[in-house]
């Protein structure tokens, strides 16, 4: 029989076009330099030092749920000061009223390792993300001030980092402790790295509504953030940064212990 010309055959199938490559545009070469300078110089110096400590981390999560709603009762007042309130100057009286308990937190190594260095002072730096990168600036002697007082140290602060003149030098300097607030940005859990002579640093993630178990077993929503310490195994041990991280927790999970224990 004829074959049937309307049948696909073989013989009848249109060639498969070979694929054309593109023409190929020439391979980018180059780079752009720029000196290191500013901040960015300061950052390399300091976190080269950071690298001689030996850290080591530990994690615990937050409710934050009362210090919420603590926060939202201070902040018309704190308001009718010229003052907005956000979590971190509560934080920050708490951790030196942890301080107190645990001294050696907020300690030195001395330059040939021979003695450890008490510091009276809780002047506590607060990592900042500012236009010109990231600057530390401390708030001194946090053990003699009020939340308010905190609150408006860390105003005056954030202001300088934003403008043009920037972070006084003596605001930079003598650091006894360290908080970085990450989760104002994003995040949850963070490898803080610790500035030279500090022995630790908190990092907070961002407070999130998670699901929780309540004391009656019950599922609820509450707000959870998670910190993230970073110490000197030189001279921190890992159950001192538990029970002084133990110890801020409370303070933060129930606020009435933070008041009873204010100077
Ligand atoms: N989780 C959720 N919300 C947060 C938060 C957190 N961890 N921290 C702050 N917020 C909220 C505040 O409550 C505020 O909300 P409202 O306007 O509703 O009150 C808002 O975010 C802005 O807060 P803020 O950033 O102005 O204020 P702050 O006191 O909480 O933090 C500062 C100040 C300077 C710590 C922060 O702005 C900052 O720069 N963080 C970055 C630190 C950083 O870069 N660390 C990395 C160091 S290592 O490279």
């Amino acid at each position: 029989p004829a074959a049937d010309s309307s049948s696909p055959t073989s013989a009848s199938k249109p060639p498969t076009p070979t694929p054309t490559a593109p023409p190929l545009l020439p391979p980018i070469t180059g780079e752009r330099r720029e000196p290191v300078r500013g901040m960015s110089r300061l950052m390399i110096k300091s976190m080269n030092e950071s690298l001689k400590i030996p850290h080591f981390g530990y994690s615990d999560e937050i409710s934050m749920n009362a210090l919420h709603t603590l926060r939202n009762s201070l902040k018309p007042f704190a308001e009718s000061q010229g003052i907005k309130l956000s979590y971190m100057p509560i934080m920050i009286k708490a951790a030196s009223i942890a301080l107190m308990e645990y001294p050696i937190i907020n300690s030195s190594l001395s330059e040939d390792e021979k003695e450890i260095v008490y510091h009276n002072a809780h002047n506590i730096g607060v990592a900042m993300d500012t236009p010109r990168g990231l600057v530390v600036p401390n708030i001194k002697s946090v053990q003699t001030l009020s939340v308010i007082d905190i609150a408006r140290e860390l105003q005056r602060l954030q202001l300088d980092g934003q403008t043009g003149s920037g972070i006084k030098e003596a605001d930079l300097k003598g650091s006894t402790f360290t908080l970085s607030n990450i989760g104002a940005i994003g995040g949850t859990y963070m490898s803080p790295v610790i500035s030279k002579p500090q022995v630790a640093i908190g990092a907070l993630g961002k407070i999130q509504t998670l699901p929780r178990f309540d004391s009656n077993g019950e599922v609820v929503a509450a707000k959870i953030m998670e910190v993230s310490w970073a110490g000197d195994h030189r001279t921190v041990d890992g159950a001192t940064m538990a029970r002084f991280s133990n110890l801020w927790k409370d303070m933060l999970e129930n606020p009435s212990l933070l008041m009873a224990n204010m100077k």
